[in-house]
Parts: structure tokens; C-alpha cells; sequence
């Protein structure tokens, strides 16, 4: 079996290299040189827990290869960014670059995936844009003729940090244009997922992917939101969340700075952008997590006012915790905003980054690690729940004055309230 996967990121690579551990023969296109060179020369580009040991094995034993160009293969995994734009309008132009690419080399008998998060209806825009690029092929659902080519979509459900796991273990929905283009995209998965595989039409799956993350969005919206009103009448919120978690059919997830990431943060949009008229509730959460980042900007604003020239440690800048991936990061957002005002008075910390993004060291920004933040800082702001934030212990913290949007030092906050500073500043 011969296997491409367009896109070589965050869910390509590591889909690429499990099916090459199966004896497939894969190869990664990809648009970037310096990934396709790094993946050849079996390295890898991002981290991800065990993926650089099993990328170079399956390189070193010549399973996975990686190209600038597409090549024909028997099955072909579509695995590009969907972002979308301004006005939240999803941009599925990478999937029909790719599907582009695609009909130069399909024939009779392939299998076409698509994987990207999508709009509602993308699967059937990458058939009938194979149908007018490949007049010469039969392509699925167009007549009631049997179709040369299959067609799926199957979302990828990973969650980083634990890909590799997730990959195998996980459900999967793999929806079909035809009934027949799933049985086909089935016998693929089967070759590497041990979880259950769920076969649908393409559009149940693509909304279904879409309903997940937006189901987890709302969920988080409604933490954030009880955050902002426990501040307000003095209680703690993540006693309260334990407290009414013991309830048998309550479960309420953590507040945080906001919600971020290329995906929960952003494909809620794509349902609330189909009928807008529909989604008061899933936009209201989109709005409720964003403004909760603001609101951390604000309440550290007035710690750092309260507290004139005192050297500032933001704890973070990763979208979750113990990765290195910065995009959508509601931490990375708060330390823009704060380094934009305060400038050299903050230090990050933050053990998944080399060096800082250039718009924070620019504005004076320094990166420093945790034990010069304890020792130098006496103000700290958690961004983000890493586990080296985690295991400092109170009374190497006791003295600090602390906004901790994580809730991982509870113990930190009393005594040190904003009217208690207020009192010491004066
Ligand atoms: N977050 C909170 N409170 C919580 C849980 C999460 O504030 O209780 C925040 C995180 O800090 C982070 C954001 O939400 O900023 C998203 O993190 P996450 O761990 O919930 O999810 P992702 O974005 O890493 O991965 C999600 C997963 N989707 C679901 O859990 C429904 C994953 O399974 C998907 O594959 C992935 O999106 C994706 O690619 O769509």
C-alpha cells in the first residue's frame, strides 16, 4: 500500500509515521523545504511526546519519505490548515490546493481523505472539483454508476501531547459521499486504529467534528464566565467547581485566561458563520472565552499599577500546558498586552520557548527561567498550567503577590488581594 499525506504539521506528521509503522510505504508533501528536509533527514519539527523516536525509525528503515512534490499513491490523507479569516469566514483554500494537486496523479481504485477541520459541504466541494479537473474519472455520488475514485472525510480527534496515543486509540467517524467511499476509507483506518471506527455520510462527519470542539468550547465558556462573578463576590472559584463537581451529573471544566489553540478557538466559528441566526449560544461562548482574556489583562494591569516598578514573572506562554505550541494563546496574548505597557518590567518564563517572539523581546521583554523569576520577581502572573509552575512549593512563593488565572497555587491568594496591596503600596 502506498500512502501520501498532504501537510506535514501537527496531525499530518504523526498520521504519516503511525501508518508508515504499519509497513505502508508513505510518503509527506508538504510546501515547506526546510520541513521536508528536516522529516528526510529524519528529524522532526514540532514536539510532540515520542514522535522524533518513531519518525526516525520509520525514515531509517526507508517506510516514510517526505517531498516538495506529489507523487500517485494508492490513498490520499488531506491533512492542511482550515484558518479562517477576519470575519471568522472559513478559508478552505489549502484543501483545494491540495485536492488540486491531487487529480494530477489519482486513478482508478484511490481513496481520498480528507482530515482537515471543515465547513459543512467541503468533502463535496473536493469531489466535484476532482470531477471538473478529472472528466475522465467516475467520481462517487454524480450518477448512480459505480465510482472510480473514493471519497471521506474523517476528522482527525488528537489532542496534542498525547498524539500518538490518541491516534490509535480514538474513535474514529469516517463519512463517506457514498456509502461505498466509506467502506473503502474504513479499511484504510482499520489498518492502524484500534478504537471503534463509525462509518456516516460526509456531512454528519464534518459537523460532527465541528459540534465536539464547539461542545467543549461552551462548556469552557461557562467555567470562565463563573470565574469572573466568584472574583467578584470574594469566593474561589475552583472550590466551588470541586464542591459542585461531587454533584453525580454535574461536571464543569477550569477557568483559564481564555480559550486557545488552532481548533477550539477557532471552529466554532465555522457553525456559527454557516447560520448565524442559529448560534447565539456558540457565539456568546466564543465571546465569553476571548473576554476572559481581557479580563486577565485587566486585573493584571491593576496588580502592576498597585505595585509601581516591581519586576513582573508571566508564568507561560504556551495555549496549554507541557507543549510548546503558541498559536491562539490567550497567555501569549496577555503578555503582548502587558509588555506593550510595561515593557521592560516584564520576564517570561516560559520552558517550552528558545527565545521569545520577536514582538515581546522587542518591547523589551525578557526570557528568564523559573528560579531567577523566584528569586528576582516579587510579582508573578500564571498564564499557563505547566508542571514545573506546578510543583513550586508555597513557601518558595509566600512572598509573592500572585494572579493566577490557573488555579494550580490556590493556596497563594490569601492575603495577598488587590485591597491588601493597595495597603502595602500606600
Ligand atoms: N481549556 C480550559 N479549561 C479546560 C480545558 C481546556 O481553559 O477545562 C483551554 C486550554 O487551556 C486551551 C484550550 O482550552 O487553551 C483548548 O485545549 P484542549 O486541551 O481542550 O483542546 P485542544 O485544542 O488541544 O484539542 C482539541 C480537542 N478537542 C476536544 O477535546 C473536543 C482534540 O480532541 C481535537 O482533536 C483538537 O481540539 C482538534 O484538533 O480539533
Amino acid at each position: 500500500l502506498k500512502v501520501a499525506v498532504l501537510g506535514l504539521g501537527y496531525i499530518g506528521l504523526p498520521t504519516a509515521a503511525v501508518i508508515a509503522r504499519t509497513g505502508a510505504k508513505v510518503v509527506g508533501i508538504d510546501v515547506d523545504p526546510a520541513v521536508v528536509e528536516t522529516v528526510n533527514s529524519g528529524r522532526v519539527h514540532i514536539e510532540e511526546v515520542d514522535l522524533d523516536g518513531l519518525v526516525s525509525g520509520v525514515v531509517a528503515r526507508g517506510n516514510l519519505r517526505a517531498s516538495l512534490a506529489i507523487e500517485p499513491a494508492d490513498v490520499f490523507v488531506i491533512a492542511v490548515p482550515t484558518p479562517f479569516g477576519e470575519d471568522h469566514a472559513p478559508n478552505i483554500g489549502y484543501v483545494l490546493r491540495a485536492a488540486t494537486t491531487i487529480a494530477t496523479v489519482l486513478k482508478p481504485g484511490d481513496t481520498v481523505v480528507l482530515e482537515s477541520t471543515s465547513p459543512v459541504g467541503t468533502t463535496e466541494e473536493v469531489r466535484d472539483l476532482l470531477a471538473k479537473l478529472r472528466p475522465d474519472l467516475k467520481v462517487p455520488g454524480a450518477s448512480g454508476e459505480a465510482a472510480d475514485v473514493a471519497i471521506a472525510y474523517c476528522p482527525e480527534r488528537v489532542l496534542p501531547g498525547r498524539i500518538l496515543v490518541e491516534l490509535i486509540d480514538n474513535d474514529r467517524v469516517i463519512g463517506g459521499i457514498t456509502p461505498r467511499c466509506a467502506r473503502k476509507a474504513l479499511s484504510f483506518y482499520r489498518r492502524f486504529v484500534r478504537g471503534a471506527c463509525v462509518t456516516t455520510n460526509a456531512r454528519a462527519a464534518e459537523m460532527t467534528k465541528l459540534t465536539e470542539n464547539a461542545f467543549r468550547d461552551v462548556n469552557i465558556a461557562f467555567a470562565n464566565e463563573l470565574s469572573i462573578v466568584a472574583d467578584k463576590m470574594g469566593v474561589d472559584v475552583w472550590e466551588v467547581i470541586r464542591l459542585a463537581n461531587r454533584h453525580p451529573r454535574v461536571n464543569i471544566l477550569q477557568p483559564g485566561p481564555g480559550v486557545g489553540g488552532h481548533c477550539i478557538a477557532v471552529d466554532p466559528w465555522f457553525l456559527v458563520h454557516a447560520d448565524p441566526a442559529g448560534t447565539p449560544l456558540i457565539r456568546t461562548a466564543r465571546e465569553v472565552n476571548d473576554g476572559k482574556t481581557d479580563w486577565v489583562i485587566e486585573r493584571a494591569t491593576e496588580l502592576l499599577e498597585a505595585l509601581p516598578g516591581a519586576p513582573v514573572a508571566c508564568l507561560g506562554l504556551a495555549f496549554k500546558p507541557n507543549i510548546d505550541d503558541f498559536r491562539e494563546s490567550p497567555a501569549l496574548k496577555a503578555v503582548e498586552a502587558l509588555t506593550e505597557r510595561f515593557g521592560e518590567r516584564i520576564a517570561v518564563v516560559e520552558p517550552y520557548a528558545r527565545a521569545l517572539p520577536a514582538s515581546l523581546a522587542a518591547a523589551g521583554a525578557r526570557l528568564i527561567d523559573i528560579d531567577s523569576a523566584l528569586a528576582d520577581c516579587p510579582i508573578m502572573i500564571v498564564l499557563v498550567d505547566h508542571d514545573i509552575f506546578r510543583s513550586v512549593p508555597a513557601e518558595e512563593r509566600a512572598d509573592k503577590y500572585v494572579l493566577d488565572t490557573r488555579g494550580i497555587w490556590g493556596d497563594a491568594i490569601p492575603g495577598k488581594s488587590l485591597p491588601a496591596i493597595r495597603r502595602h503600596a500606600a
